[in-house]
């Protein structure tokens, strides 16, 4: 079994640029299974990327990447909630970026909290085709569809961004417009441009962000495999230029990739997953490197 993201060579936590947790955590899944087995399968597919990353001129091999130990599959938010405040207890946020490998999306909320705590005020930008803005849904207040009501919560609902959104409830389209929340909505064009917009929104955002990334975000037609898959995402293009962009103008003290549904077969998606983890790793490391 692939133990480790990327790197062959494990650092200690204090020695290491980025801190890896894979979180097999799936709570009430509302439509596909498979997200407990998003950790091992995308450590599984890093082992397939290439070392030298040909866009950002990294060589991975050179930096000291940490990856926590993958426990078993969790089912408990309380169980989450302690890992991942042990392990950021750790961390020194301002110069280590913690990478979260899910899971079901509500692995982002306890990781936000710690975050929070260590380091005072935060954006989160979220790449999502839904809002994940319900209150609550099937009785749960932790429900993977109420994750960014709860960040909004910690944040401030002022302080959060969602790109891509395309599947919006009554309920959400109405805290949206109430609260003023800023989104750039999915459905737009396969190769426009939506970094104008995105800088403006930007703008108005802390500069200490947390990038959550549910790969529903993408269009399925890159990433089908995925709990609840909806037509009319992000090409790569947009969501690697989109990342880019925020490591350019803001400074990024975690990210995580989420709501994977692996399984036999779905390697393609596992792939494109540890990939554009491999992307937000390289983005970090660049920008420690030129400090
Ligand atoms: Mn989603």
């Amino acid at each position: 079994m692939v133990q480790y993201f990327l790197n062959p060579n494990q650092y200690p936590i204090e020695e290491s640029d980025v801190v890896v947790v894979p979180i097999p955590f799936e709570g009430a899944i509302s439509y596909m299974p498979g997200a407990a087995g998003g950790p091992e399968a995308i450590l599984k597919a890093s082992d397939q990327l290439e070392l030298f990353d040909l866009e950002q001129k990294i060589d991975f091999e050179n930096f000291r990447i940490h990856t926590s130990p993958l426990p078993p599959i969790m089912h408990s938010y309380d169980e989450v909630n302690l890992l991942l405040s042990l392990v950021i207890d750790r961390m020194e946020p301002s110069r280590q970026l913690y990478l979260g490998i899910g899971g079901d999306h509500t692995v982002t909320i306890p990781a936000v909290e710690a975050l929070v705590k260590r380091t005072g005020e935060i954006g989160v930008v979220q790449i999502d085709a839904h809002a994940d803005l319900r209150n609550s849904y099937q009785e749960n207040l932790y429900s993977h569809a109420c994750i960014m009501r709860r960040i909004s919560e910690t944040v401030g609902v002022q302080n959060i961004l969602g790109i891509g959104i395309r599947a919006i409830c009554k309920e959400e389209r109405e805290f949206v417009e109430e609260n003023n929340v800023a989104i750039v909505p999915g459905n737009r064009g396969l190769h426009e441009d939506l970094l104008p917009d995105i800088n403006d929104k930007l703008a108005n955002l802390p500069d200490r962000v947390f990038i959550t990334v549910d790969l529903d975000g993408l269009d399925p037609t890159i990433m089908p495999h995925v709990g609840t898959p909806v037509p009319g995402g992000l090409s790569w293009k947009q969501a690697t230029s989109i990342i880019a962009r925020i490591f350019e103008r803001k400074t990024v003290i975690g990210a995580d990739i989420v709501e994977i549904a692996s399984g036999p077969g779905t390697e393609r998606s596992d792939f494109a997953a540890a990939l554009l983890g491999q992307k937000i790793i390289g983005h970090h490391i660049n920008k420690v490197q030129n400090i």
